[in-house]
This record gives C-alpha cells, structure tokens and sequence, in this order.
C-alpha cells in the first residue's frame, strides 16, 4: 500500500464550499482518486475512526466536530503517497503551516484543520478500509 494514501476533506471545508478547490490542488499534485464518497459520520463513527485519539483532551470535540456535517472520503495513489500528501496539507495547526499548503489556505483552526492525510502506510490501509471495500478501489 506505499503509494496510497486515505484522505478526508473535513466538514469545515466542505460547508464553506472548498471542496472543488481542494480536490483541484489534490490532483494538481499529482494525486489520483482511487475512491471517493461524499457522507457523513455519526459522533459514534467518529469515535470508532478516532480512536487512537480516545485518551486525548480533545477527543469528545473532535468526534462532535467531524459528524457536524458532510465530509468527503477519498483513497489517493501517488508514488510516496504518504509523505507527499502530509508535506500538500501542512501542518495540523495552520498557525504553523507552511504557505501554499491545504491547511494554511483553507483551515480555520486546529481542529477544524479542513483535511485529514494518514501519518503511515499501516494508517492508510487501516483508515481507507474504514470507508472502503475493495470492490470500491478503482484499479
Ligand atoms: P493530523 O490530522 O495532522 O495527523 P492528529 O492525528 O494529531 O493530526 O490529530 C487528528 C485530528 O485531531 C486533527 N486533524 C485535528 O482535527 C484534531 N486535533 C489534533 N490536535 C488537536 C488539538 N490540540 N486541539 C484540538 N484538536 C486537535
């Protein structure tokens, strides 16, 4: 799975209407869409794709935050996928992302931080089956 990554563009982005503009610097990149679905968490699959994230302070926030609207899940391939997603989305505080990066441009704060991108190969794996199945992975 090195070339794949899991990424969610969050509600934050998707209600203010950056959707079409994030997935442009996505594929700008170089990024193909592998899978992709627009939906929306509850609080409680929030948690289950949160978890990792349970004893931290923040965490009862964070799963409020992500089910308060659609969000868009999507699967992307690139060579290094991984590493290059996280350098295109910044920082997760924006206050500390480098300019031209998703999160300098689109975030509003750390936690409404407009993108998710997986932090290991393992991470994407475990978090693109958490939207999709195989079936749904065009090849
Ligand atoms: P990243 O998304 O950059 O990998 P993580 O995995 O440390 O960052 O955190 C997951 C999510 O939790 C972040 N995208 C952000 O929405 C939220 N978060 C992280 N740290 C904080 C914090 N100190 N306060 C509030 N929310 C946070």
């Amino acid at each position: 799975m090195s070339n794949l990554t899991f990424t969610m563009v969050k509600p934050d982005a998707v209600a203010d209407g950056n959707l079409g503009a994030i997935l442009k610097m996505i594929e700008g990149a170089g990024f193909r869409i592998k899978a992709a679905k627009l939906t929306r968490l509850t609080a409680e699959t929030a948690g289950r794709f949160y978890a990792v994230h349970s004893e931290r302070p923040f965490y009862g926030d964070l799963c409020q935050y992500m089910s308060s609207g659609p969000i868009v899940a999507a699967i992307l391939e690139k060579d290094n996928a991984v590493a290059d997603f996280r350098k295109l989305i910044g920082a997760t505080n924006p206050a500390n992302a480098d300019e031209g990066t998703i999160r300098k441009i689109f975030a509003k704060s750390i936690e409404a931080n407009a993108v998710h991108g997986s932090d290991s190969d393992e991470n994407a794996l475990i978090e693109g089956s958490f939207f999709f199945s195989q079936l749904e992975i065009v090849n």
